[in-house]
């Protein structure tokens, strides 16, 4: 079996919101329209304590875009965003939420960040992802979502070494470029790691 995963589509990464990923909303009508093509549909969220490692504001003396080592895990610190249970955390709200079988929280470990959607970024803890597509017989998930070179490059790396059949939809996904050129480096690196890199109206078909 297939699964859709829909990463991160969430009021904060979204224009206006407090980790914008510009075009992000776009992915959206994109997202809705997958979703019609798999009987397993998985979204997860950011689902962050206000005290997380990741937000600068808990790192007296460092800036937001710094990247800091914390007990030796490079930590990249981010503005506030994506605390759990407020409007900012919550999923875009033109989302399709209907066809959706499960929705998974990570990053809720004050003290691990958590890109991908299986491991955190130190892979100390898994998130349960991996064993429930198991326990679906999924052998190929497709990914969308944002951001293309955090959390969904993380998501699809992890998903190539648990050893899924990994399908990226490049038009479901967008990134936020802190240096120049990571969202094009991003596709090839994921493409390096064994992932098809697809675009929707070839999922979509005819
Ligand atoms: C993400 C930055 C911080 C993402 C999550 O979903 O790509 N980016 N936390
Ligand atoms: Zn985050």
């Amino acid at each position: 079996m297939d699964a859709l995963i829909l990463v991160d589509l969430q009021n904060d990464f979204m224009p206006g919101g407090a980790l914008a990923v510009p075009g992000g909303d776009e992915v959206v009508p994109v997202a809705n329209a997958l979703t019609e093509q798999f009987e397993l549909v998985v979204a997860t969220g950011d689902w962050h304590p206000p005290d997380h490692v990741s937000f600068a504001e808990n790192h007296p003396g460092h800036d937001v875009g710094e990247t800091i080592q914390v007990e030796g895990v490079d930590q990249h610190l981010w503005p506030v965003h994506c605390v759990a249970d407020t409007q900012g955390a919550a999923l875009h709200p033109d989302l399709n939420t209907d066809a959706i079988d499960k929705i998974l929280h990570k990053g809720d470990d004050a003290k691990l960040d958590s890109y991908s959607v299986f491991f955190d970024n130190a892979h100390v803890r898994r998130t349960g992802l991996a064993g429930f597509l198991r326990g679906r017989s999924v052998e190929a998930v497709y990914l969308a979502g944002l951001a293309t070179n955090v959390c969904v490059k993380a998501s699809a790396l992890d998903a190539r070494r648990l050893g899924f059949e990994t399908y990226v939809v490049a038009d479901g996904c967008r990134g936020i470029e802190l240096t120049d050129g990571d969202v094009a480096r991003a596709f090839e690196t994921m493409r390096a790691a064994g992932a098809h890199i697809v675009n929707s109206a070839e999922v979509l078909g005819p």
